[in-house]
């Protein structure tokens, strides 16, 4: 029998990519990683700003700064950057970081053997808001094929495209449209049906890995949870394109207090990653826990006590904690020399699954 070119990459790649593609060879460490036991961990934004600290003179800064590394002697071994802005050709990302930052930040990171992914909190296309901006729910159509905004998305994710295009041999594990099931953002599950999210996921990957053929990207499926297996899969984009499956859960304090929030997070993270792991060893792909924390971390012993404990037993790839904001001190989600929570987080880092630079 004589096989196509296409059923040889299929059948020798996991990711439908080309064997020695970036994004093949990123597949295949983090495969090795689960099949090792081992889970990496991530911090958004780690390199260009912590808490209380900005890099400012990008060009000449070395980017050794990290709160991470402050807390614990390591980087972490993921680093999250969203490209929020780009679609405008904006300098700056939506939380202030130049784009030449974050592509210093990436290469310097993948150099040092760390992992880069990408999220994107574009603004709304039809009504010039932010991605928050759920006052229509005809953005998505709009931008679709036949819709009146298509060919200025185009141009949309051509931009994005552009940029991780310009990150050359450096992989990404790229989630656009995140959050999908809950109705926070102009793609969310009240603002378009399920065919048109499906659609816009679809167009995005026909754009970025097709047209552009950037072979740098895993791509993520990352929607929040909890939710059931058949909400996750509701708008599930295709196995032919998603390689990854991820979940965003935050931990929430509510009017019970402390002890109940935590416990109430362990047991969503922990039933949401059954869920996914019942459809990941179904579908053939790897998951994670794509965004996760606890604001400000009141929890001295959370990172044992809570995260360790969410995922622990479970397949896991990743798990990334939300940034670390310089601009407004209440808001991190990783430790910082004085934030109260180093020893617990230190004593996480040195757990034998546990991956750091
Ligand atoms: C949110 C907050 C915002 C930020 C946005 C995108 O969770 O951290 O301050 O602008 O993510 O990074």
């Amino acid at each position: 029998m004589i096989m196509t070119a296409s059923a040889l990459i299929s059948c020798a790649t996991r990711t439908g990519k080309r064997t020695d593609s970036p994004a093949e060879q990123l597949y295949e460490r983090l495969s090795a990683h689960v099949e090792a036991g081992e889970k990496l961990y991530g911090h958004q934004d780690d390199l260009s700003y912590g808490h209380a600290w900005v890099v400012t003179d990008w060009e000449n800064d070395p980017l050794a700064r990290s709160d991470v590394k402050e807390v614990s002697g390591r980087y972490p071994a993921i680093v999250g950057f969203d490209l929020g802005g780009i679609e405008l050709a904006d300098s700056c990302n939506l939380d202030g970081v130049p784009f030449g930052l974050m592509r210093k930040a990436a290469v310097t990171h993948a150099g040092r053997g760390g992992v880069v992914t990408l999220s994107w909190h574009p603004r709304n296309p039809l009504t010039g808001g932010d991605a928050w901006d759920v006052s229509s729910d005809e953005v998505v159509r709009s931008v679709l094929e036949g819709g009146s905004l298509h060919e200025e998305f185009l141009v949309w994710l051509d931009r994005a495209a552009e940029f991780i295009a310009s990150l050359g041999d450096v992989p990404v594990i790229f989630r656009p449209w995140h959050e999908n099931i809950g109705s926070w953002f102009w793609w969310g599950g009240k603002l378009c049906s399920e065919d048109e999210y499906k659609a816009l996921f679809r167009l995005t990957w026909s754009r970025l890995s097709q047209d552009k053929g950037l072979d740098n990207i895993v791509w993520c499926y990352s929607p929040n949870g909890p939710i059931s297996a058949d909400d996750y899969l509701s708008r599930y984009p295709g196995d032919d394109i998603v390689d990854i499956l991820g979940t965003d859960i935050y931990e929430y304090v509510g009017p019970a207090g402390l002890e109940e929030a935590g416990s109430r997070y362990v047991s969503q993270v922990r039933d949401m990653l059954e869920v996914l792991k019942t459809i990941s060893s179904e579908h053939g792909k790897l998951m994670c826990l794509s965004e996760t924390g606890l604001e400000g971390i009141p929890d001295s012993g959370w990172w044992c006590g809570r995260l360790y404990s969410a995922v622990d037993g479970f397949p896991v790839s990743y798990m990334l904690t939300w940034r670390n904001a310089h601009d407004k001190p209440g808001h991190f989600y990783a430790p910082w020399k004085g934030s109260g929570n180093e020893e617990d987080f230190i004593r996480f880092t040195e757990k034998k699954d546990i991956v750091l630079l």
